[in-house]
């Protein structure tokens, strides 16, 4: 079977090459089936590169990778479902069955099926289940509208494959840095988030440092990680950078990490593999400052800079919490504190829930009526932006964040 990959993502913010679409065709170059790749993230005529793309190539299906709903930026939000929608529609005119996948997709799969019309999509990680599709597909067997990639993976470390099929040169002139993913899922349990409880799913760390060795050889210098966190499980993140430093030496990298769990050993190994920048996610609320602490001296220690991504304002949070943290952080070695105190509200989350069902909480939601499915962006905010930029002072460091359209990796 022929698919064509779609990459809808055209925020530049930086510009990000889709790691999912390189991983799918990884997957399917170990099988017969074939792919191409039309990338939009840089068109100036969508519909016509479309048009060319599926005239060229003559697809049995098109997958649209769905990377996000929106910015979750509440000032400066952009929406990209409607993009999709029309995009989904494009595709549908020249008889193609559309098939939908993403990081995005798979927040709300269901709204977002029934929102775009597409034909089918998969949540998750989706490279077992693509195979499967498309194996269906081929015996001319009826294809259900959605699957769950998770279901696929019967193991809790799998092969996966990658194909290098961007124009890697292009994204790095924009400020783009080549992805790479040393596990699915993760074990966290933050409210808010939507990636909280997904099932963890390991790459082999050999495989990891053979990857980058790869990408080295590609002329690719700059990389980001595309775990949610990097130190879900410690003993595989120091295999991982031991690796790294074996198959292709150090490469300037930046990464997401929690506070827990860390040890000398793994700041020891990411310095020695190259990582350069860390963006430590906190909460204000139940902030633990001894292990923050920790976190800090070790990454001093070691000469690697620290982005903090502060979130702020939970539902029944004291203000003093917030005051606390800026100060607690303002005395640590980190470069710079995003400050943010706007939740983006997902139903099946938490924090969803916990709103729900207080109603003295529902005077702090913004952005209207959104109807049963919540796709429009929907936030939560109980802390004032005068009330953060008075806590933030005329501390240089601390930012308000939601306003700036950048990474932490451009910003240190
Ligand atoms: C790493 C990361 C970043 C890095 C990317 C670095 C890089 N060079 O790649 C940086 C810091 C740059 C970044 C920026 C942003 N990010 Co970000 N990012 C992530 C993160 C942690 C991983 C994404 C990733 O690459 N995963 C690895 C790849 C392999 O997985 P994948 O793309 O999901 O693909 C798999 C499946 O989805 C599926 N699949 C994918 N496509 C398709 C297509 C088909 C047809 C099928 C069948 C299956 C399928 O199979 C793939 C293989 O397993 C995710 C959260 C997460 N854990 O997913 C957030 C996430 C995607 N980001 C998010 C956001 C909001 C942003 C920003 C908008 C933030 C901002 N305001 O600036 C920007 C947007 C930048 C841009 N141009 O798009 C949100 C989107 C939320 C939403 N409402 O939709 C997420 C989900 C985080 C979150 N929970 O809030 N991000």
């Amino acid at each position: 079977m022929k698919i064509l990959f779609i990459n809808t993502n055209r925020y530049h913010f930086p510009p990000v090459v889709s790691l999912g679409i390189e991983y799918l065709a990884g997957e399917l170059s170990k099988t017969r089936h074939r792919f191409e790749v039309c990338d939009l993230c840089f068109s100036s005529d969508v519909n016509n590169d479309i048009e060319t793309a599926i005239k060229r190539f003559d697809p049995d299906a098109v997958g649209i990778t769905l990377r996000q709903i929106d910015t979750v930026l509440f000032q400066n939000n952009e929406y990209f479902l409607p993009e999709i929608k029309r995009i989904v529609a494009e595709c549908g005119k020249y008889g193609c069955m559309t098939m939908l996948g993403g990081a995005g997709f798979s927040i709300m799969p269901e709204a977002i099926l029934s929102y775009t019309n597409s034909d089918s999509g998969i949540s998750g990680p989706g490279e077992p289940a693509l195979v499967d599709i498309l194996n269906r597909l081929e015996r001319k067997e009826k294809i259900p509208r959605l699957v769950d990639g998770y279901d696929y993976f019967d193991a809790s470390e799998y092969h996966f494959r990658r194909e290098l099929l961007f124009d890697y040169r292009l994204y790095a002139q924009k400020g783009g840095i080549a992805g790479f993913r040393t596990h699915t899922g993760c074990d966290g349990s933050c409210l808010f988030c939507t990636e909280a409880g997904k099932r963890m799913i390991f790459h082999p760390p050999d495989l990891v440092g053979k990857e980058i060795a790869m990408l080295k050889e590609n002329g690719i210098e700059q990389f980001h990680l595309c775990d949610s966190e990097f130190n879900l499980e410690l003993s595989h993140a120091v295999s991982v950078c031991k690796s790294i430093i074996t198959n292709s030496g150090p490469v300037n990298w930046t990464l997401y990490m929690k506070p827990e769990p860390v040890s000398e050993e793994l700041f020891f190994y990411l310095q020695q593999s190259g990582a350069r920048l860390i963006t430590l996610s906190l909460n204000s609320s139940g902030c633990d400052f001894g292990s923050v602490e920790k976190f800090c001296c070790y990454a001093s220690h070691y000469g690697i800079k620290i982005a903090v991504d502060l979130s702020t304002g939970f539902p029944n949070e004291h203000q003093d919490s917030l005051e606390k943290v800026i100060d607690f952080l303002d005395s640590m070695e980190v470069s710079t504190v995003g400050v943010n105190s706007f939740y983006r509200l997902y139903p099946g989350t938490g924090l969803y829930d916990l709103i729900k069902k207080d109603e003295s909480l529902h005077r702090f939601l913004i952005n209207g009526t959104h109807g049963d499915t919540f796709l429009e962006p929907l936030f939560y905010n109980s802390f004032t932006e005068d009330f953060i930029v008075k806590a933030i002072g005329n501390r240089k460091k601390f930012r308000v964040e939601g306003f700036e359209k950048a990474t932490n990796y451009q910003r240190v």
